[in-house]
Order: C-alpha cells, then structure tokens, then sequence
C-alpha cells in the first residue's frame, strides 16, 4: 500500500470525448479511399498515435502506401480534426471529470496529462482544462507510444513523484498495460471487459471520489 500522491490523466476518452471527431475525419479519409471506416473499426484506434492508426485504418481497407504517401495523408486526417477541434468547449467535459480534478488539488494530489496526442494543448486551451495540470505530456513529448510507459514516467518525474505514489486513468487497454510496465496503479474508464487488467474499473468519473479511491486502492 503506497499513499496516492499524483494521478495522471489520459485525455481523449477520459477528459474529454475527441474519440468522435478522431472518427469523423478517419472515415472521411476512408471514404476517399474508396472503402468504409466503421465505428466499430475505430475502437482500434483508440489510445494508438497517429501514424499506428493510419496503418491500420489502411490496414482495415487493403491497402498499402509508401512513406511519403502516407505522411500526407495522416496530415490530410489531421487538418481535418484540428478544424473540429478548433470549434471544442468546455461543454465537451466528460462528466465528473472537472469535480475529480478539483478534488485532486484541494486534497494536495499532484495532476499531470499523459496523452499520446499532439493536439493535446489546443482541446485543453479551448475546454479551459490547462490550468488544472502541474505537468503536460503530450504526444510532442514521447519517443514511443503505449503501452509503452515512458509518457507516465516522464510524467511522475515532471511531478518529481515516484511511480509507486502515482495513479494513472486511461481508457485504452494499451494505456492500461503502460500504465503496469510504468510501476504505477490505474484506474480504467469504461468497460472491465476491455479494461480488466486495471487496478480499478470505473464507467466514468462521475462513479469516482478522490475519497473511495483512497479507499479502494487501501491494500493496493
Ligand atoms: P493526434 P489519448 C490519443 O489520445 C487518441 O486516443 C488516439 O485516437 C489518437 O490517434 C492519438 O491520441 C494521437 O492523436 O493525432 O491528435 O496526435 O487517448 O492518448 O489522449
Ligand atoms: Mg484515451
């Protein structure tokens, strides 16, 4: 049993709902390739950076590409979100998320982000989530992307926090398993089918206190 003394936040699934607009602009991509994007297809992308989801989006439609090609078409996705992006406000909040990250400062629990996103700072900016955070990690920050742990352990060295103190929410089983190779606890925002391999599963923050995680985390 360690005390919780920093939590890190993954953002899209977490924080905020940008899952949808990543699947807008994926599929209109797919569109324009001649083949369908399902949301169902889109699962697999969640959490995965930008260039892992491109092979696979390709992947899902037989196709293959070299390089160049394939860099101008994840900046061609990529314009796409940003334009939606640009429109995000704090009414985009997933619920419960601003009462948990308020309670983390008042109960003296450091914050950091760990996203694999590059557009990290424009949907905190807009949603007016940044003044919440100690530390941002981001996806301009990261050399390899998860389950890789070096987001979340960039992220408690940012906090000058060890990982045995720190708490890691993610939504994506590959931030999950980060979150594990990082020596950290996690809780897991959605379902325990796909998230089963966290210390803790919540449907959303909104079922969460900083109190019953203290509680559950006790002899964790
Ligand atoms: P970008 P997270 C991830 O954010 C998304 O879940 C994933 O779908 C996306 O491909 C990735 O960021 C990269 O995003 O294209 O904006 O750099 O869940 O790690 O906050
Ligand atoms: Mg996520």
């Amino acid at each position: 049993m360690s005390d919780i003394k920093a939590c890190l936040f993954d953002l899209d699934g977490v924080l905020v709902d940008t899952a949808r607009y990543h699947y807008i602009a994926w599929r209109e991509l797919a569109e324009e390739l001649g083949f369908v994007f399902t949301e169902q297809d889109n699962e697999r992308l969640k959490g995965v950076s930008r260039a892992a989801s491109l092979n696979i989006l390709l992947e899902i439609g037989g196709i293959t590409l070299g390089e160049d090609e394939k860099a101008r078409l994840a900046e061609q996705k990529n314009n796409r979100y940003v334009e939606y992006i640009a429109k995000m406000d704090s009414s985009e909040i997933l619920p419960g998320a601003l009462d948990f990250l308020q309670e983390c400062r008042t109960s003296g629990i450091k914050v950091a982000l760990g996203s694999a996103s590059k557009n990290a700072m424009t949907i905190l900016n807009n949603t007016g989530l940044t003044p919440y955070f100690d530390a941002i990690i981001d996806g301009t920050h990261t050399s390899a992307a998860k389950p890789d742990p070096e987001v979340f352990l960039l992220g408690a060295k940012a906090l000058d926090t060890v990982p045995a103190h720190c708490v890691v929410f993610e939504d994506a089983a590959a931030g999950i398993l980060a979150a594990s190779r990082a020596g950290m606890r996690s809780v897991g925002i959605g379902s325990p089918e796909t998230l089963g391999e966290a210390t803790l599963v919540v449907p959303s923050l909104q079922q969460l206190t900083v109190a019953t995680l203290k509680e559950s985390f006790a002899t964790v």
